[in-house]
């Protein structure tokens, strides 16, 4: 129990975060855990799965990566606990290489879409944005980057690393300089929390002004974005919750509290309308955001019954 609530409170506090990441991390834990649970009792060893799933999945309430990669695991069968134990391993460690082949997929998938010499710029930390950059890169192309700090968690200064590492020259910029330097950007590649039913796209604070002033500027923008960030209750037409993090993050407490009439609002994410974007670059194709239901029924599985039926995420 000490390590899921451990594991538990690195996702809530982004110490373990990207949308990715978190549902890779949540499906070790989910496996690790049912394999330390001790009861022999199949009822009362459901009720622990499913105690588990519940804490992972409350900790951030945006990345549907997280709900449908608990989801994905919690789909268990088995007639005895040493058989369930077996099939939750099976399909954790089934899900998590997935994961990690998608992220690679998509950087080749969505590189052809880089030209030589372009300048990509990007927003906030993604893996699977800064595959399609590396896969452009180690291809030959020689492509500059310009990247926000993305504020007010600074995951810019990851992204910078990540390229250094790569060998591709970088710019950072403030994140209120997107438009200032769109003039300069031939493509722009950002990544995903979710990806809703009719193509909007969910992703750091940020990213619609980014891509609003794209559009203004008629620059490309892609989204990398594996399968398992396309949420299935927005079938349902169910939003996806904004997620809103402590004021702590953009002044400290004790300057607040210095004002009488100030409070402070930090939404985590925001949406961007599929108008302002080209493509969602997935590990099954690149495809246009009007294709997002296709997604959601095709290659997640998931009809409008399922959904009912499950209750989760
Ligand atoms: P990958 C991150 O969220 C960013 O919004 C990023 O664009 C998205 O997850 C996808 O990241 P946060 O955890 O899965 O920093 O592509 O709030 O790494």
């Amino acid at each position: 129990m000490k390590q899921l609530e451990n594991t538990a409170q690195k996702i809530k506090s982004m110490e373990i975060r990207g949308a990715g990441k978190i549902a890779r991390v949540a499906a070790t834990e989910l496996r690790d855990f049912s394999q330390r649970v001790g009861t022999v009792q199949l009822e009362e060893f459901n009720r622990k799965m499913k105690h588990a799933a519940q804490l992972l999945i409350s900790t951030r309430p945006t990345a549907v990566s997280l709900p449908n990669a608990v989801r994905a695991i919690m789909r268990y069968e088995g007639d005895s606990v040493a058989e369930a134990k077996a099939n939750i391993r099976k399909l954790a460690d089934g899900f998590i290489r997935n994961s990690e082949n998608a992220v690679r997929k998509i950087g080749e998938i969505g590189s052809r879409r880089v030209r030589d010499g372009d300048t990509i710029m990007t927003h906030c930390n993604s893996a699977a944005a800064i595959s399609i950059l590396a896969a452009a890169y180690k291809d030959g192309k020689n492509i500059k980057v310009i990247a926000t700090e993305s504020r007010p968690r600074w995951q810019g200064h990851l992204t910078i690393k990540q390229l250094d590492e790569t060998g591709i020259k970088t710019s950072l910029i403030v994140d209120s300089a997107v438009r200032y330097f769109m003039k300069d950007v031939d493509l722009v590649v950002m990544g995903a929390d979710a990806v809703t039913a009719n193509g909007s796209v969910i992703n750091k604070i940020g990213t619609s002004q980014l891509a609003l002033a794209a559009h203004e500027a008629r620059k490309n923008v892609i989204i990398a974005a594996e399968t398992y960030k396309f949420s299935p209750r927005s079938l349902l037409g169910e939003l996806v919750e904004i997620e809103e993090r402590s004021s702590s993050e953009v002044i400290p407490d004790e300057k607040l509290k210095e004002f009488k009439n100030v409070s402070v609002k930090n939404p985590a994410f925001d949406v961007t309308p599929r108008e302002y974007i080209d493509l969602i670059c997935t590990e099954v194709g690149a495809i246009p955001p009007e294709m997002a239901y296709i997604i959601i029924k095709d290659y997640l599985g998931w009809s409008i019954g399922d959904i009912n039926s499950e209750g989760m995420g």
